[in-house]
């Protein structure tokens, strides 16, 4: 099977609900709000280590969970907050981690990048380049041996596109016809390199097709583009025809990490996506011009979610660092 040639989409939107609307502005408000208050307390010095936030992607996930089914199984990179919340971890629980508390899911013990929940189906939150995706293969090969109709979604970068372990794990994944979507984040940049100084094609949604997986190209700041996109590639999975490549094209407003110089583009190259294509003001949009909210609605629920980040910050500056104890669990050896 080729790869499907296919320009990013913009949708339909007539027919898109007032809930559902308001369902993924809330939820992308989340991210957004959670992940602005985890840089203030990076620059607080609260947070320590690294941490790569998720601004401008939020459509992405929040999408792509639209179209998951309870059983579904998701991991992705470094680059990993948005993704907790949009599966339903607690904010609480996520934000004590990234400050190193007891309260956090792992205890406070792995911080920004290694976080996991069994109960959500989330398997990390991985440092290293690329290598979720041979993991989030092997979760795809257990949902096929137990035939249990789940499906994997293996997050990744555009950098990490060019990875080796990618293509051995496409391999594997079309002769074992597993129900995984592999969806690269094409942000356009892997930390100071821009995908086309990196890239020897810069269509990656065609890198499935030597091994017979098909990929489409999807506008990523476009929520319902995503969740459409995400229901065709689950729809495949579930139907026992293998894997799917899903290339969001999207855009991060902030530096790779914490610790970015950011003179690998202009200001004005941010401004100008923030303004034409935010994904969040494209819903908002869609609420206002329908008529389905009122700006003061939309007020009424900025304020809800900011109360949600404000009481999971508060929860991470309190909950206890890990007792000294604790140095001597989770060990493997
Ligand atoms: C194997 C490996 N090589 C290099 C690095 C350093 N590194 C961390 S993130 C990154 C860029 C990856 O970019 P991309 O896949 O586009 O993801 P994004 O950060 O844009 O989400 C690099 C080179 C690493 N963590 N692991
Ligand atoms: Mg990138």
């Amino acid at each position: 099977m080729a790869a499907r040639k296919s320009a990013p989409k913009k949708t339909a939107k007539s027919n898109t609900s007032k809930e559902e609307l308001l369902e993924y502005y809330r939820e992308m408000l989340l991210i957004r709000r959670f992940e602005e208050k985890s840089g203030q307390l990076y620059g607080m010095g609260l947070i320590g280590g690294f941490c790569h936030l998720y601004i401008g992607q939020e459509a992405v996930v929040v999408g792509l969970e639209a179209a998951a089914k309870e059983g579904d199984k998701r991991l992705t990179s470094y680059r990993d907050h948005g993704h907790m919340l949009a599966c339903g971890m607690d904010p609480k629980g996520v934000m004590a981690e990234l400050t190193g508390r007891e309260g956090g899911y792992s205890r406070g013990k792995g911080g920004s990048m290694h976080m996991f929940s069994k109960e959500k189906h989330f398997y990390g939150g991985h440092g290293i380049v690329g290598a979720q995706v041979p993991i989030g293969t092997g979760l795809a090969f257990a949902d096929k041996y137990l035939d249990n109709g789940g499906v994997t979604f293996a997050y990744f970068g555009d950098g990490a596109a060019n990875q080796g372990q990618v293509y051995e794990s496409f391999n594997m994944a079309s002769l074992w016809q597993l129900p995984v979507i592999y969806v690269i984040e094409n942000n356009q940049y892997a930390m100071g390199t821009s995908l086309q100084r990196a890239s020897s094609t810069p269509d990656i949604y065609t890198r499935g097709a030597s091994f017979g997986i098909p990929g489409e190209a999807v506008d990523g700041m476009d929520v319902l583009a995503v969740k459409e996109a995400g229901e065709r590639a689950t729809e495949h999975c579930r139907s026992g025809n293998g894997p799917y490549i899903l290339e969001m094209k999207t855009y991060r407003y902030r530096g790779h990490s914490m610790s970015d110089p950011a003179k690998y583009r202009t200001r004005e190259e941010v401004q100008k996506v923030r303004e034409e294509r935010d994904a969040i003001e494209h819903v908002r949009e869609l609420l206002l011009q329908g008529k389905h909210v009122s700006e003061d609605d939309l007020k009424a629920i900025d304020k809800e979610i900011k109360a949600v980040v404000n009481d999971a910050a508060e929860f991470s500056k309190t909950s206890p660092e890990p007792a000294l104890e604790e140095l001597w669990t989770d060990i493997y050896a």
